[in-house]
């Protein structure tokens, strides 16, 4: 008697990999469930529906290309999509392809457990599913597990608050209110201008200043999504050997100190003004791998502030000083500098002087009191593992994850945790993850890990593994790349360090799309080198 709860696959979080990895399995036969905490897909674009949200990388290539019928047909109306129309999307996808069928949706797995004896996952949902699997795939998402800090005196306030990664899908109205907005990573710098149009005021606290650059968002030339239309597969295929995953037509960059200080001074008004977004960090080739070319390049976006904000105090708060250009993630704006232009928006120096509590009223820092009617917190995530160790997984012997990864995550290509046997990972850790473009990248590691699977039932092999060793040395290739950048010169995310108590560990592959392709294709191709399978395992009933 087949039992209804037993399923080959897993799948964990309906965002856009956790999607595409459904359609995927599907497609072995095997029978695939999927949990999803929210109450509609689209993962990070479901979730993160704070006033200004959009994406930075232009849409027609922010998209999957498994099918060239769904590229073909769909219409992106933006440049830069905003979450509307990704989450939209993401529905599209569901419904064309059929999806929703084998989606829980308001299910948050709480936890995962091996049963090593029956070679099966246990998982189990916050609001009550019990379901075994072979197989888990994890699509949680890097950037899922919000960071509220621990403010004290929040529960007193007396106003409206929310976090900007679980925002009510009312929407909240801001007008007549006196609202206070913590965080100027990019969820911030989106939101507050679209705030500042409605609020009565908005104070914006700033810890560290952010480098950002204008998005230039525009309504889609019809002759520029022709262009990508009729050229899609050479695009896609481009895409795939790219370093970002990520399609360009110029990527003939080179040394910063190949031209004279004049030339460089064109090529980056050029490149400001080339309104392509991200592309502006590849003006030259040494931006994140020399600090003095990086230098260059910063001094110069902070003239850009310098001349966009009149207040001139204001203007040096908000030029960045203590890190890097793109050691953060940069952001991009649309009118973030702008706003403080304006009567209504005051900026707040909490560097100078810290929060100190949340009041009955708003907000003390340790100079002044600000009476608020709304708090908004863009304070960002727990990012790239904290949707994993906030799951509860356990899995040989009882291992707990987290304990497992208490001195920094360890995975073998981003896939595979030793002792975690048959659970694979989508941007785990040690993947190149949110440094390329992640519906590709997520749609490439969906690929390779439903091959594995294909391998693993075509063979007969019930457990597949991988070596505290083979994590070891794939840490050493994780760590060794970004030696070669200047991301270790900032407390960012990326390094845990937003945490406290986070391991500072870079837990990101940045050593390139391309080249990680090549690394799992040969670790493979070397007759799954690095991988353990259980060969003493027998198959078992479901
Ligand atoms: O989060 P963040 P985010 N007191 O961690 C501040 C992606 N994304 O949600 O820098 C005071 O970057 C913190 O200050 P500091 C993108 O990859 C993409 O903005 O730690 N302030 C910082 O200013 C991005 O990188 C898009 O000093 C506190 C802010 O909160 C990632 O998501 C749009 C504080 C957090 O910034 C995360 O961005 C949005 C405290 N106790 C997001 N704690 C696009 O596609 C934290 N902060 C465009």
């Amino acid at each position: 008697m087949i039992d209804e709860n037993a399923y080959d696959v897993v799948v964990v979080g309906a965002g856009f990999s956790g999607l595409y990895a459904i359609h995927r399995i599907r497609q072995l036969g095997l029978r695939v469930r999927c949990f999803e905490a929210g109450d509609g897909v689209g993962g990070t674009w479901y979730w993160n529906r704070y006033p200004g949200a959009r994406v930075d990388i232009e849409s027609m290539q922010y998209s999957y290309s498994f099918d060239d019928g769904l590229q073909q047909e769909w219409r992106w109306p933006e440049y830069f999509s905003p979450q509307q129309d990704l989450e939209a999307y993401a529905n599209h996808v569901a419904d064309r392809f059929g999806l929703r069928s084998d989606i829980e949706l308001n299910a948050r797995v709480n936890r995962l457990a091996f049963d090593e004896r029956a070679n099966r996952w246990h998982v189990s949902t916050e609001n009550g599913h019990h379901v075994t699997a072979k197989y888990i795939v994890a699509a949680t998402g890097s950037l899922d597990a919000m960071n509220l800090p621990p403010f004290p005196g929040l529960e007193s306030f007396g106003g409206q608050w929310y976090h900007t990664a679980r925002w009510p899908k009312e929407g909240v109205r801001f007008d007549g209110k006196r609202v206070g907005l913590i965080g100027t990573g990019s969820t911030g710098i989106q939101a507050t201008p679209v705030i500042a149009q409605t609020a009565e005021h908005l104070f914006v606290f700033q810890r560290t200043a952010a480098y950002s650059l204008p998005a230039y968002n525009r309504p889609t030339d019809p002759a520029y999504e022709q262009a990508w239309k009729a050229d899609y597969p050479q695009r896609r295929a481009k895409m795939f050997g790219h370093f970002a995953a990520s399609y360009t037509e110029n990527d003939q960059y080179r040394s910063v100190f190949d031209y004279s200080p004049e030339e460089r001074q064109r090529i980056l008004e050029e490149a400001w003004s080339a309104r392509n977004g991200l592309l502006f960090m590849r003006t030259f080739s040494d931006i994140s791998t020399n600090l003095e070319a990086n230098e260059i390049v910063a001094e110069f976006v902070r003239g850009k502030i310098r001349a966009t904000v009149r207040d001139p105090k204001v203007a040096e708060l908000l030029c960045p000083t203590t890190y890097p250009i793109g050691a953060k993630r940069i952001c991009m704006d649309t009118g973030y500098f702008e706003a403080f232009n304006r009567d209504n928006v005051t900026l707040v120096d909490v560097r100078a002087n810290p929060l100190a509590e949340i009041t009955p009223t708003g907000l003390r820092t340790t100079a002044d009191e600000y009476d608020l009617d709304i708090i908004v917190f863009a304070t960002g995530f727990d990012a790239v593992t904290g949707s994993l160790t906030r799951m509860n997984v356990t899995g040989l012997g009882g291992l707990d994850l987290r304990e497992k990864w208490r001195d920094g995550p360890a995975t073998f290509l981003g896939f595979l945790v030793a002792g975690f046997p048959n659970l694979f990972m989508i941007h785990g850790p040690g993947s190149p993850g949110v440094l390329v473009q992640m519906i590709t990248g997520g749609e490439w590691q969906v690929d390779f890990v439903t091959k594995i699977i294909e391998d693993m039932e075509r063979s007969g092999r019930q457990r597949i593994d991988t070596a505290p060793e083979w994590e070891q040395r794939w840490n050493i290739e994780v760590e060794e790349a970004a030696k070669r950048t200047l991301y270790n010169y900032a407390d960012s995310w990326y390094v845990g360090a937003n945490i406290p108590g986070k391991p500072r560990i870079f837990m990101i592959y940045i050593g390139g799309f391309d080249r990680y392709i090549q690394r799992c294709t040969e670790q493979v191709a070397n007759g799954y080198e690095g991988f353990v399978f259980d060969e003493s395992v027998p198959a078992a009933p479901r």
